[in-house]
């Protein structure tokens, strides 16, 4: 960045002016810059989700934008993606801490040939903070992971994350092969990812397509409190 940038002093600009330059920072990927900017808006009073919504995601949208149109290129979206995660990573504790009652478990992963896993760690974030209990697989998950994560944890939901449209048929491979393995009605299974929509989470016989990670804690709540009505009328 120009030497102009070196002179900004994150905690002399107002909170419209500080946002807008963690846009600009998560797009130059200044990791210690953005852990600044997110301590100074939780020191004046920000909730942690405003910050992680409307200074990171919203610093990502922008990200993704011009890596959309050829003008960012894997190594800087790298960078961001690296200065997002140490922003997510003060946030974290802020997000689990909210005392909430154990709701249910889920078992999370991005699905194979995808390395994306920004909006499943913040699912993950944001389940946590409702009181769910999660086993977190990581990125590039064949359908042998989920199964051995299945039968291991026993978990309410199973997640999957897709951010690429050739990788997210993959989803419907791990759904077909708990049919096939007569398991399917055993877990609910939620799916997400940008280029998703509700539609392909019908087509592929998910329960559930959820936008975001507040959409995803929602769902869950609502289908596990589903699913435990239904086992007490039964
Ligand atoms: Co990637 N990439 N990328 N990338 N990348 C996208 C996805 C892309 C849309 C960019 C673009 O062209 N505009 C495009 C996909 C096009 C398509 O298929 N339609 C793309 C591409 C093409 C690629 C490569 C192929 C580029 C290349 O190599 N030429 C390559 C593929 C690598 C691979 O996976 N095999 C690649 C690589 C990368 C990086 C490694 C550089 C980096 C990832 C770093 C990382 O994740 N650790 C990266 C990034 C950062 C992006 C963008 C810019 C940002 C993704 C992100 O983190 N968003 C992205 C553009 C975009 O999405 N606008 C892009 C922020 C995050 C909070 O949102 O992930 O959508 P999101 O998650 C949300 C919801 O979707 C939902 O909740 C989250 C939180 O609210 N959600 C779930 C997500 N998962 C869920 C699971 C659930 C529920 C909800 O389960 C219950």
């Amino acid at each position: 960045m120009s030497e102009d940038q070196d002179e900004i002093i994150l905690a002399d600009l107002s909170d419209e002016e500080l946002v807008e330059q963690m846009w600009d920072d998560l797009y130059d990927g200044l990791k210690e810059e953005i852990e600044e900017g997110v301590n100074i808006l939780l020191e004046r009073g920000w909730a942690p989700y405003r910050v992680l919504t409307e200074a990171l995601v919203g610093g990502m949208t922008i990200v993704g934008k011009d890596f959309r149109d050829g003008i960012l290129f894997v190594p800087e979206v790298l960078l961001a993606a690296n200065a997002m995660k140490g922003g997510m990573f003060i946030l974290k504790p802020l997000l689990a801490e909210t005392g909430a009652p154990r709701m249910g478990s889920m078992v999370i992963g991005t699905v194979k040939g995808d390395i994306h896993d920004i909006g499943k760690n913040l699912v993950s974030m944001m389940m946590e903070g409702a009181g769910f209990e999660v086993v977190d697989l990581g990125i590039n998950n064949p359908v042998e992971n989920y199964l051995a994560a299945l039968d291991e944890h026993k978990p309410d939901i199973l997640g999957m994350s897709a951010l690429l449209t050739t990788t997210m048929p993959y989803m419907k491979v791990v759904i077909d092969t708990l049919v096939e393995q007569g398991k399917r009605d055993d877990y609910i299974v939620l799916v997400g990812g940008a280029p998703l929509n509700e539609e392909f989470g019908k087509a592929i016989g998910a329960d559930a397509y959820c936008r975001d990670a507040a959409v995803a804690v929602e769902t869950a709540k609502e289908y596990v409190k589903r699913k435990h009505n239904q086992a007490a009328t039964a």
